[in-house]
């Protein structure tokens, strides 16, 4: 797949194992540009380590904590201010407490509940407010989901809640935006090792059963996220909004 002439903005990058890097791995493979949104400047030296290993250059970094309105506006802004015009926007942002990803949902605080929903789904919606703004032609959305958003899946509690708001989200952005032409999409992963699942009790377990039992009899990678993510930002997707893609070897069937 060819990208080249695409600009793509990628939220979520916070190490070489997050799903978002896997999926700026991808589009930079099909010569896409691609422009990068942090937490903060923490995270910033872990990517410019990162950035070397791709074959484009993408020198464009923005610093955007989606709880903050404001952070938003002006990252986008920036954004449009330093690429001009863009074509996308992979969303890959999500937190709950730690102590909300154990035990039983029923205990959920309404602080990691706000906290959780907040940072998780309503993120999506500002962004989509922003990005709209900056927007080319056929431009689309991607975020990410998991299967504890469809049904109850232990330890993920209050996070599968917020993936039910996202994945709802997802259907009323791609209504409100599919009259001007721009789509939003959702790429169900499997459960892959990164700093955010290693939150999630007894993760190891999960990672396991979908050995044994997915169809595939293996977990999926980074890059196969990413590949699907490109795709579904890309124009061979013109026709696919609101949908949810489960990249997960098949387990969402059984
Ligand atoms: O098994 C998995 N890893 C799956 C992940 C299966 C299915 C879906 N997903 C989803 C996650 O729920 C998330 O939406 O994929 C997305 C990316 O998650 P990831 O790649 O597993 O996690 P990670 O590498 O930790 O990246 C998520 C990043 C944060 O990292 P940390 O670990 O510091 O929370 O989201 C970012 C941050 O970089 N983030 C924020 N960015 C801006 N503003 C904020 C914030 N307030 N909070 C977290």
């Amino acid at each position: 797949m060819n990208l080249e002439g695409k600009t793509y903005v990628i939220m979520g990058v916070a190490n070489k194992r997050s799903i978002a890097w896997g999926a700026a791995q991808a589009l930079d493979k099909m010569g896409a540009k691609l422009v990068f949104t942090i937490l903060n400047e923490r995270f910033r030296k872990e990517l410019d380590k990162l950035l070397v290993e791709l074959e484009g250059d993408h020198d464009v970094v923005v610093e955007c904590d989606v709880q903050d309105d404001a952070a938003i506006e002006s990252a986008f802004k920036e954004i449009g201010e330093k690429v001009g015009k863009i074509d996308g926007v992979m969303h890959a942002i999500a937190f709950a407490p730690r102590e909300d990803l154990i035990g039983e949902y029923v205990e959920t605080s309404r602080q990691g509940f706000q906290t959780a929903l907040d940072i998780s789904a309503y993120s999506l919606t500002a962004i989509a407010n922003q990005a709209k703004e900056i927007f080319n032609e056929g431009a689309s959305i991607v975020t990410m989901t998991y299967l504890g958003g469809e049904r109850a899946v232990p330890n993920y509690n209050v996070m599968g809640v917020a993936k039910a708001a996202l994945d709802s989200s997802v259907q009323y952005l791609a209504s409100d935006l599919g009259p001007k032409g721009f789509r939003v999409n959702a790429v169900s992963a499997g459960p892959i090792r990164t700093l955010s699942s290693s939150a999630v009790g007894e993760f190891k377990s999960i990672l396991k059963v979908i050995a044994e039992r997915a169809p595939l009899r293996r977990n999926v990678d980074q890059l196969e996220v990413g590949n699907a993510v490109a795709f579904l930002l890309s124009d061979l997707a013109s026709g696919i909004t609101g949908e949810v893609l489960h990249v997960d070897s098949g387990y969402h069937i059984l």
